[in-house]
């Protein structure tokens, strides 16, 4: 044993190292994987094949995925040199055994990926439930391969590869604000693009609150009277356009109106649904009116959004400005209720109207805390404020998704990416059914301090960070988040090369650098 030398050994962690180095630059991290030592090439005109597959892609979401593959494992290069004799991967096949490629929550997401050695020309395999586990294996294949500049073609180290992957949960969400400011069409796609890296599948778009209305919607024609100006606003086209470009990505857009408080820019167009001049939030709840528009929302809402939910907000509801309103308060008298009482009437009335129009309803977690019994059965609660009420939900046996703002509100600019990491959905749940009914997480992007000139960096990489922990097992995950960091920072570049201004890991007013 003498005559290992200490240099032999340590040549051999060095090459262990790199291979670490090459071998698991994959974010987030598939539930399973193996690999080995050799190098492929791609081949310059590499084909996608579907023999035997039972989807038929009729509408091309799996064509035109995988040029953009290519596009970006290339990333606007010309790759032509001479590739070697040996080891070119001239492809990827494509089983797809769903012929159904209609999105929504729940929808199958799992593939397998298997890449050669390095022995024989051949193609690498992807089998997957639905077109979207495909996507999902897709990027993960996209991340495996290297331009390499001075050979001109593209390198896929540590072949052979087994990867056999499928989401923790089934909503991964990061949510948008577009009423605090207006984001263009083509950043809420940008956002999309991004979400497709890191295998999120929920877009929240918090379309409108009580600074403008951005949105048009044909049953009110004067809703978006509430928007900032003519040019910031979305027409039913642009909404169309934008679910469209999502779901063809795997992306589900959950819309959002937020009732009865954070509305007040409804009454820029309707000021009947102010209570007052001088009061114009929460919402009239003494006035039908107040309802037959949420009922023209929704419906409008349901020939757009196919999403399953619909999230009504109800968080943060100041009822003084009713008791204080004269005929508000009358009829409040009227009909033996005070304050609360109409809050919980208000909420479960909205709710009425969303699920007969096909909607489960998404609730902030106020309602659950405030009447939560009452709750449709088929409400998901949606936690903001701190830990601990999702442990009350799944006892209460309603669904829930986590947000809470201490861990996952990127709004909060001065939260780390290593707490955005650490940040567990599952916290002190314990029975199985119970963990069940935890659906998944979502990072906010409150649109106060954002709008299109920062949303990226803002977003990513801390949103990155979350998404592995709703991907990943949890067994899987690091238990500290310094272990991840040169991972994550190796997709922090690949981000930055894909056009995605994702901001470094450390630095000013980001996470402390390691020592
Ligand atoms: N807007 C709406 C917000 C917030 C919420 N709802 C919010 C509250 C506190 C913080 C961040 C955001 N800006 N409609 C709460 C769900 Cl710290």
């Amino acid at each position: 044993m003498a005559g290992v030398s200490s240099a032999a050994l340590l040549a051999g962690f060095l090459l262990s190292l790199s291979f670490l180095a090459d071998g698991l630059n994959l974010w987030p991290m598939p539930a399973s994987v193996s690999y080995g030592s050799g190098t492929l090439y791609l081949s310059n005109d590499f084909q996608l094949r579907t023999e035997g597959s039972r989807y038929s892609d009729g509408s091309g979401i799996l064509k035109e995925a995988f040029q953009r593959m290519v596009d970006i494992i290339k990333i606007a290069h010309v790759v032509d040199g001479s590739l070697p004799r040996y080891g070119v991967l001239k492809g990827l096949r494509v089983l797809v055994f769903s012929a159904d490629d209609k999105l929504n929550f729940g929808t199958e997401e799992s593939y397998k990926l298997s890449i050669p050695a390095n022995n024989k020309d051949a193609y690498a395999e992807i089998e997957a439930q639905t077109v979207y586990g495909a996507l999902h294996a897709f990027e993960t294949f996209s991340q495996l391969c290297n331009v390499n500049l001075t050979t001109n073609i593209i390198e896929l180290h540590s072949a052979p590869w087994k990867i056999v992957d499928q989401p923790r949960f089934p909503y991964r969400g990061l949510m948008i604000d577009t009423s605090r400011h207006y984001l263009p069409l083509q950043t809420i796609k940008n956002v999309i693009d991004s979400m497709t890296y890191a295998k999120l599948n929920v877009l929240h778009w918090h379309a409108v609150d009580r600074e403008s209305f951005p949105i048009e919607l044909p049953s009110f024609p004067k809703l978006w009277d509430g928007a900032y100006s003519y040019s910031e606003r979305y027409t039913t086209a642009d909404a169309h356009e934008i679910v469209q470009y999502a779901e063809r990505r795997g992306i589900n857009v959950l819309a959002e109106i937020d009732v009865p408080g954070h509305a007040r820019s409804w009454g820029i167009g309707y000021p009947s649904l102010w209570p007052s001049s001088n009061c114009q939030e929460p919402l009239d709840v003494s006035n039908e009116f107040t309802f037959q528009v949420i009922d023209g929302i929704l419906s409008d809402f349901s020939k757009i959004f196919k999403f399953k939910f619909v999230h009504l907000g109800g968080d943060e509801v100041n009822t003084s400005c009713w008791t204080r309103t004269p005929h508000i308060s009358n009829w409040l008298k009227n009909h033996g209720m005070n304050g609360s009482d109409a809050y919980r009437y208000f909420v479960l009335r909205a709710q009425k109207i969303a699920l007969s129009h096909g909607y489960d309803v998404i609730n902030w977690e106020e309602t659950f805390n405030s009447f939560g019994k009452e709750l449709s059965p088929r409400t998901v609660v949606h936690n903001w404020l701190g830990g601990g009420v999702a442990q009350k939900v799944a006892a209460a046996g309603l669904r829930c998704i986590v947000s809470n703002q201490d861990k996952w509100y990127l709004d909060h600019l001065d939260a780390t990416w290593d707490g955005f990491y650490m940040n567990e959905p599952l916290v002190n749940i314990t029975k199985p059914e119970q963990q069940k009914l935890i659906i998944g997480g979502e990072v906010c992007m409150w649109g106060e301090t954002v709008d299109a000139s920062d949303i990226e960096q803002t977003v990513w990489p801390r949103a990155a960070a979350a998404a592995e922990r709703l991907w990943t097992p949890l067994k899987k995950l690091a238990k500290d988040p310094m272990l991840v960091r040169t991972r994550l920072a190796h997709f922090r570049c690949l981000l930055n090369r894909r056009g995605v201004a994702a901001a470094p890991l450390f630095g000013l007013g980001r996470a402390a650098p390691p020592h």
